[in-house]
This record gives structure tokens, sequence and C-alpha cells, in this order.
């Protein structure tokens, strides 16, 4: 067995890290080589390892924490990824986590070089996003997490270019562009990470871990699972846009800034995610698009929003109660991420 090259692809919440990688992964399989994923997140109950196992592909998940806070779990699922034999694993780090060249990558150099290659760490940037974040009145926490994201990267990737909004130029920072829905840019940044040559963890960067801890708290994370018996059959779509439409609404009337608010409905006959990555946003939607109407139905919510989870929980708890049928929570949390721990964090480019 050869050893599989691991690629992290970071970026903040919403900068298409899921589609991306989905999209390379695609690619990689259709020209016959084994590919798997990692995701993560701080809390259980992902709507992206849905909708990545959904779609076909490998994957393995850390939850209940980020990488470089659980990278023995990090570890572990990657190797239980090898029964795969994958020949390159993605792995997608939480939207709201830096600092991973020192407390992931290098860790991975020093001590697992002998299993996995690595590749570069790629961090996506949504030009709208990054436009908003590098502005003079950015949310100061938000804007300390994606400025210390892009200072790590290896590799820069402007994502969502098929929407034709401007890139900002970032002083410092030279960024190629791609679309997962397009393809466009997808083959050359594959070319480039997977790439024997390929510099991985070059850069450390200084991260002041009250002030990280500080803005990643400024998040309010629902993570909630539900079995839904609908008096009518609806189609996934039916239940996904109407739920989101109803809850944008509460967050916007109620000032509250959408980092991501995505859900994943599965029925016997297709599956769906939709999300926005801001107030107001038109969803994009993913998966099985012509599913048929089906009865029952499993819905995953993960929002990331600017409040507390006291204030965000009965905002979901009244677009949930407006679906027309029963439902029953299988999983519900409410929290605001914990202080950052990381395992490992090196202070020298191994
Ligand atoms: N138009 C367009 N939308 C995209 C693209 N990549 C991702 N998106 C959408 O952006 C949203 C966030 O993407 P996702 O991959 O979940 O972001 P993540 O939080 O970084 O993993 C989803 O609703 C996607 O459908 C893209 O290349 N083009
Ligand atoms: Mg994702």
């Amino acid at each position: 067995m050869t050893r599989p090259r691991l690629a992290l692809g970071g970026g903040f919440l919403g900068a298409g890290k899921t589609t991306l990688l989905l999209a390379a992964a695609a690619r990689l399989q259709t020209a016959g080589r084994r590919v798997a994923i990692i995701t993560n997140d701080q809390g259980g109950e992902l709507v992206d390892t849905r909708f990545l196992r959904a779609s076909g592909l490998n994957a393995g998940e850390v939850t209940g924490g980020c990488f470089c806070c659980r990278f023995s779990d990090f570890i572990r699922s990657a190797e239980q990824l090898l029964s795969f034999d994958p020949e390159v694993i993605f792995a997608e780090p939480v939207g709201s986590c830096t600092d991973l060249s020192a407390t992931i990558l290098q860790p991975l150099k020093k001590f697992y070089g002998g299993c996995f290659l690595l590749a570069p760490l790629t961090v996506l940037v949504e030009p709208r996003r990054a436009a908003g974040l590098l502005a003079p009145d950015a949310d100061p926490h938000f804007s300390y997490l994606f400025r210390k994201q892009l200072a790590e990267a290896d590799v820069v990737l402007y994502s969502k270019v098929d929407r034709g909004i401007d890139f900002p130029s970032i002083p410092g920072v030279t960024a190629r562009a791609v679309s997962a829905l397009t393809g466009h840019g997808v083959g050359e940044w594959l070319d480039n990470v997977l790439n024997d040559g390929a510099t991985a963890g070059a850069r450390l960067i200084e991260v002041d871990y009250a002030r990280y801890a500080e803005a990643e708290a400024a998040l309010g994370w629902l993570n909630w699972q539900a079995d839904v018996r609908l008096a009518r059959p609806l189609t996934p779509a039916a239940i996904a846009g109407p739920l989101i439409e109803r809850l944008d609404r509460a967050l916007t009337d109620g000032g509250i800034s959408i980092a991501h608010l995505k859900v994943f409905v599965q029925s016997g006959t297709g599956y769906l995610k939709a999300g926005v990555c801001a107030n107001g946003e038109e969803p994009s939607v993913d998966g099985t698009l012509d599913a048929p109407p089906a009865s029952r139905h499993e819905l995953v919510l993960n929002l990331r929003a600017g409040a507390s989870p006291e204030r965000l929980d009965p905002m979901a708890q009244e677009a949930f109660a407006a679906i027309p049928g029963r439902l029953r929570f299988l999983h519900r949390q409410s929290f605001r991420p914990s202080p950052p721990l990381p395992e490992h964090r090196f202070s020298e480019i191994v």
C-alpha cells in the first residue's frame, strides 16, 4: 500500500470547502483514483458528512472539536479510511479554525510522515466575504480569524468565481480562482497540491489564543437532527427551502448575522443539501433536485450565526415547528465553541 496524500482544505464558514472537495474528489474518481474525505465540526450530526456520504464518497468525521483539539481522533479517522486504500484523503477543518500549520501540519510531518504524504494547506476565500472581512468596519472577531487563516495558507484560492464577483486584492497574497460549480481551476489546483514537489506547512503564524477563543465564541452553533413524518408527502426541497427562508427571516429580523445556515434532508428516494452563507441570500441547493415527494425524511440543521445559542434556539424551534408534520428530535445541540486547546502546537517548521 502506498502512502496516501493528505490534503487539508480550510477557509472561513461557507467559503465552499465541502463543495470544492467533493468536486475535486469526483474529478479524481473519474480518472480512476481512490479518494476519501474527513469532515470536522465542534458538534455532532454534520450536514457535510451526510451530504458527502450520500454523494457516494468514503467520508470519515471528527466531531465534538476541531482537528487541532482532536488530533488523535483525526489520525484515527485517517487510519480508518486506509481500509479503502485511498490515494488521496481530503480533510476539511472547521471554518472558524486557524493555526492549522502549527497544530496539524507540523505534527503530521513530525510524527506521521511515514504514513501520509502531506499536501500544501489550501485556504479557500469567498470574494464577497473577503471584501467584507477586510473592510475597516468588519466584525473584529471574524476578521481576526479570517486574516489568520490567510496568513498561514500555503495556497490561497478564490472560490465561487462563477458568481462573477470581483475579488479584492489582498496585500501579500497570490490567489488562484476556482469554481466548484463549473470546474474552473479545479484541475490546476489539484495538479498543484497533489504534486510531489509542493511544500506543505511552510508558514507558521502568531496566534493570540485568548483572542482566537473569543472570536470563535462570538458564534452560536446549532446542530440539530430530527425525524420528520409529514401529513402529506413533500420533496426534500419543499422542506429545506421554506425552513431556510423562515430561519433566515427570523435571524435577519433579529439583527443576527448568518455565517452559515445549512440543512440536509434525506428521504428514501433522494437527498438535498441547501444553505445560505449570508442573510437574505438565495439558497444554494445540491443533491437530487428531482427527488419525488415522500412522507418521511431525516432533517439535519447546522447553523452558525452571530448570537448566543439562547437567542438562536427559539428561532430554530419556531422554524422547525412550521413543518407540517410530526418531528422527533434525535440530536439537539446548541452551544458556543469552547476555547481551542490543541493537542500539539509547534513553534518551528518541521
Ligand atoms: N455558485 C457557486 N456556489 C458554490 C460554489 N461552491 C460552493 N458554493 C455554495 O456555497 C455554499 C457553501 O458551500 P460549502 O461547500 O458548504 O462551504 P463550506 O462551509 O466552506 O464547506 C453552498 O451552498 C454551496 O452550494 C461554487 O463554486 N459556485
Ligand atoms: Mg463544509
